[in-house]
């Protein structure tokens, strides 16, 4: 027989010979449990074999609304072993998308962390398909069941044979424009991600402690903590609460982590608040973000800070992790660098046709952890899956190195005076003013209809002014272009974001 090409045989199996004692998660509040990798092999068999005996049929799906906590890989593992699909859904969505998702998705069962019962109540008791709703932690509510008399008597069930094409999880997207869509990845794709971006450009080893500001039900968290470091038996730093500037000095300074995985928002807070509180003692060697595009200041300060750079890269959740990135021996701040090894690139223009060097176009990408496509929306995956390659929707142009440089959102630019306008340069111009935190810019209308940016601000400390506003406008004149300055400036506490940090341009764009 050959071998399985199974995920969960290369990323939990193997451990339980090769390294049973090591630390494969540690939670980082809370009871601060620990997870070996010899036990997280032993409870996954645990978790398949009492999916199988509820019923839960190969290729049925279970939702996950589960915190970051050691019950995720184990759940998560358990139903790939039993070639159940976990679908994570972000934990922060409210009642009525956790209905839409449960009905598109037609999960069997529900695992839900404790403390997110309450916003998926309604929805899951209301749902015709689930048939098994698992409490993690606390008591189990009316109506549904705890996870150890879920697990109790069950026979542990061993890892099934499949091949790499078959479907291992889903992932909702609601990229940056809103309505979800179920992104279907196979077993194949989750160790494409770690043998490219994991081990080639993070340098990921058995020695590394990581911690990652995104949460596992993300795809940019679920590479970061889980399946990059599990590929190499590495250690994950697990924290359930929302990250802030100070938590994460917190957890930096107690647990010591090699390698931090952040956003760009959170990077900004972060160095702000660095400007009051004394830096943690941490053995970093490594940073990364994505999200969203790095502001050049944020990297520079960052490095003078810490001496070591961020990596600044770009994936998606239809290529499950980051295939354009820095290199820790190549950082060129304000672009998203190259191509990593395994990955293809093409910038094409509405023709799909290649652009010149210098010139902007869609970026599409091509490697082997696309997904599988779109559940139920032909159409949408039609779009974005074209053959080999799958569509981005963010626009780049490349330097004369090769470098990649951002140019926004294919919906995000417009045209200033018939020039193409970059949001993001923008953006970068504003940020780097000593009174700004975050900006966003958008197309909004002047009273001859033409459209012209229109900034969104959040200032560091201090109150907002209308003599601030005009500074800042004749700051970006004189940094970027007398164009392309915001013509409205409106001063905001914050702005709304995904669960990763990118700018809801869109909301703003209705709201200007
Ligand atoms: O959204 C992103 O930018 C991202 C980055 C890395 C991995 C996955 C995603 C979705």
């Amino acid at each position: 027989m050959t071998a399985s090409a199974n995920a969960a045989s290369y990323f939990v199996d193997r451990h339980s010979t090769e390294r049973p004692d090591k630390i494969a998660f540690r939670e980082a509040a809370g009871k601060k449990r620990s997870l070996k990798y010899g036990q997280l092999a032993s409870d996954s068999n645990q978790i398949a074999g009492a999916l199988t005996r509820a019923g839960i049929a190969r290729e049925s799906r279970i939702a996950m609304l589960v915190l970051d906590q050691i019950e995720f890989p184990q759940i998560y593992w358990g139903a790939l072993k039993a070639g159940v699909i976990p679908v994570p859904l972000n934990t922060l969505l409210g009642a009525d998308v956790y209905d839409s998702i449960l009905r598109d998705s037609r999960a069997s069962a529900l695992f839900v962390s404790v403390e997110l019962w309450p916003v998926v109540k309604q929805a899951a008791l209301a749902s015709p398909d689930v048939q098994h709703i698992v409490v993690i932690g606390g008591d189990a509510p009316e109506g549904t069941i705890g996870l150890s008399d879920f697990l109790a008597g069950a026979d542990p069930q061993e890892t099934l044979s499949c091949s790499a094409d078959e479907v291992a999880f889903w992932l909702y997207s609601s990229g940056s424009t809103g309505q979800p869509k179920g992104v279907r990845h196979v077993h194949g794709a989750l160790r494409a991600t770690a043998e490219t971006y994991g081990s080639q450009v993070l340098n990921l080893d058995e020695q590394d402690v990581v911690y990652s500001v995104a949460k596992l039900f993300f795809a940019y968290g679920m590479g970061n903590a889980m399946s990059m470091p599990m590929a190499v038996g590495a250690t994950s730093v697990l924290f359930n609460g929302r990250p802030t500037p100070e938590g994460v000095l917190d957890i930096l300074e107690a647990e010591k982590p090699t390698v931090f995985c952040g956003v760009p928002t959170l990077y900004a807070a972060t160095l702000a608040q660095l400007e009051m509180v004394t830096k943690p003692n941490a053995p970093l060697r490594c940073c990364i973000s994505a999200g969203e595009a790095l502001p050049k200041d944020i990297g520079r300060k960052w490095h003078a800070l810490w001496g070591i750079d961020i990596l600044d890269g770009v994936g998606s959740t239809e290529m499950l992790h980051i295939f354009l990135s820095n290199r820790a021996d190549d950082v060129v701040y304000g672009t998203s660098g190259i191509a990593v090894p395994g990955y293809q690139l093409r910038l094409v223009n509405e023709d799909g046709a290649e652009v010149a060097q210098g010139e902007i176009g869609e970026l599409l990408v091509s490697g082997e952890s696309a997904a599988e496509g779109y559940w139920n929306q032909r159409d949408k995956s039609r779009e974005t899956f074209e053959g080999k390659w799958t569509r981005t929707g963010d626009k780049y142009e490349r330097d004369q190195q090769g470098r990649y440089i951002y140019c926004g959102r294919t919906d995000d630019m417009f045209k200033v005076s018939g020039i193409w306008l970059s949001p993001f340069e923008v953006e970068q111009a504003l940020i780097s003013h000593p009174s700004v935190l975050e900006a966003a810019v958008v197309s909004a209308r002047d009273s001859a209809d033409l459209e012209k940016p229109k900034a969104f601000i959040v200032l560091k400390h201090g109150v907002a002014s209308p003599e601030l506003a005009d500074e800042l406008k004749a700051f970006v004149k004189d940094k970027i272009g007398k164009w392309k300055y915001p013509r409205w400036i409106e001063f905001a506490e914050d702005l709304p974001k995904t669960a990763t940090g990118k700018i809801q341009r869109f909301k703003l764009r209705e709201g200007a």
